[in-house]
């Protein structure tokens, strides 16, 4: 157990999780945003505040972007602020779904006019990618149908799998392609990549720098989460994910917040696949909006619960686990992870923060520093993040 523990701490300071600057911006449903005092009011500010969720913390060191939601003039000035207040600019998110041409598809598009500006976006976001040293282009793809027979499925999957080469094609080798999937939503009978399969495919038909983003809240209730990040390790296609949490729909509520045991059994597969090590390929990051809570405390909130699934996955007794199960005892086995699952990390985490130099308790280090109250104080009219915006 000691050793356990030893490992554990090991793996816990060497384990990174990105940021997306969205959740530091104003948003909500398409019923209501509701302002909050202090937040960000352009990406200059969301970079400041993402800097103090790492602070806090200790591992939050890269901020994903959104662009056009990020949009500024001078991205090498952007980057430069980032590394001044100790944090890096990590993966740039494409958006192919708030432009009125896109009415029937981006990528898919039946005019090869709309495609081909769904493409030249790609361009824009790879010069972002050149002039911030980010090495990761994330593309989620909004398009699909609503009708049967609306259009065909085949001839779109061709017109995206075309479109897809063509934007691999402006990568940078140093660069990645991370496709995302999503099963409904902006589309509701057919979306053109809705499940990892066809992002799969996708990414296999490009080369080796495709991979897949798993976001936690894209599937159908009762999918069995872990089967799927087991499947991706094994394929070496598992590029990122983008965690939230999920009850009905894509909630992108607090990742662990309705069902911290599902994100522990998703982290027990990696830790099993060894792909917590920094240069597994696999990005940690949040996909997270925060609505009516405090941004910055939320951000910390979900470190904190990543933190907490990993570290129960890293107490995991592997050699019992598959002692149990060669000799086909299954409750052993199912206890092993039980016992793993039902230990309070609390204190061990609070170590590793003490040992890093932190405060044991980043929430209330954070609530004590008073920044809250100087960005509501100082700053005034927040920015909406990008949904409405
Ligand atoms: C789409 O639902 C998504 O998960 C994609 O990752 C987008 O980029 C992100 O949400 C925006 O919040
Ligand atoms: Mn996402
Ligand atoms: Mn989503």
């Amino acid at each position: 157990m000691t050793d356990l523990r030893a490992r554990a701490l090991e793996a816990l300071a060497a384990q990174t999780i990105e940021l997306p600057s969205w959740a530091f911006g104003n948003s909500g449903t398409r019923f209501k945003v509701f302002g909050q005092p202090g937040v960000a009011r352009d990406p200059f500010e969301k970079l400041e505040d993402a800097a103090q969720v790492h602070r806090y913390t200790g591992v939050a060191p890269r901020v994903s972007l959104h662009i056009p939601w990020d949009l500024v003039e001078d991205y090498g000035k952007l980057a430069a602020h980032a590394a001044d207040l100790g944090v890096q600019i990590g993966g740039i998110n494409s958006n192919l779904f708030q432009d009125d041409d896109y009415r029937l598809g981006s990528l898919t598009h039946p005019d090869q006019r709309v495609r081909a500006k769904a493409i030249a976006h790609h361009a824009q976001c790879v010069e972002v990618m050149r002039q911030t040293g980010s090495t990761a282009l994330k593309l989620w793809l909004p398009d699909g149908t609503n009708y049967p027979g609306q259009d065909d499925l085949r001839a779109r999957q061709d017109r995206l799998a075309d479109s897809l080469q063509q934007i691999y094609a402006l990568l940078d080798p140093e660069h990645r392609l991370l496709i995302e999937y999503k099963f409904f939503e902006p589309y509701f009978y057919a979306m053109d990549i809705p499940d990892w399969g066809t992002s799969l495919l996708h990414c296999l038909a490009l080369g080796e720098r495709a991979q897949v983003v798993l976001d936690t809240g894209h599937h159908a209730p009762g999918t069995n989460i872990e089967f799927i990040v087991m499947q991706l390790l094994r394929a070496g296609r598992l590029g990122a994910f983008d965690f939230n949490s999920r009850n009905y729909a894509d909630d992108d509520l607090i990742v662990g917040s309705a069902d911290p045991f599902q994100l522990f059994r998703i982290m027990n597969e990696i830790v099993a696949a060894d792909a917590l090590r920094p240069d597994s390929g696999v990005n940690f990051m949040l996909d997270q909006c925060h609505n009516i809570e405090p941004k910055i405390p939320g951000q910390i909130r979900s470190v904190q619960n990543v933190q907490e699934a990993t570290a129960k996955a890293l107490l995991v007794d592997r050699e019992a686990l598959r002692e149990a199960q060669r000799s086909g005892d299954v409750l052993a086995a199912n206890g092993v992870l039980m016992d793993a699952y039902n230990t309070d990390v609390r204190p061990l985490l609070a170590e590793l923060r003490e040992s890093k130099g932190l405060e044991p308790d980043p929430y209330a280090a954070y609530a004590r520093s008073g920044y809250q109250e100087r960005i509501a104080r100082e700053r005034v009219g927040g920015q909406q993040a990008g949904w409405g915006a």
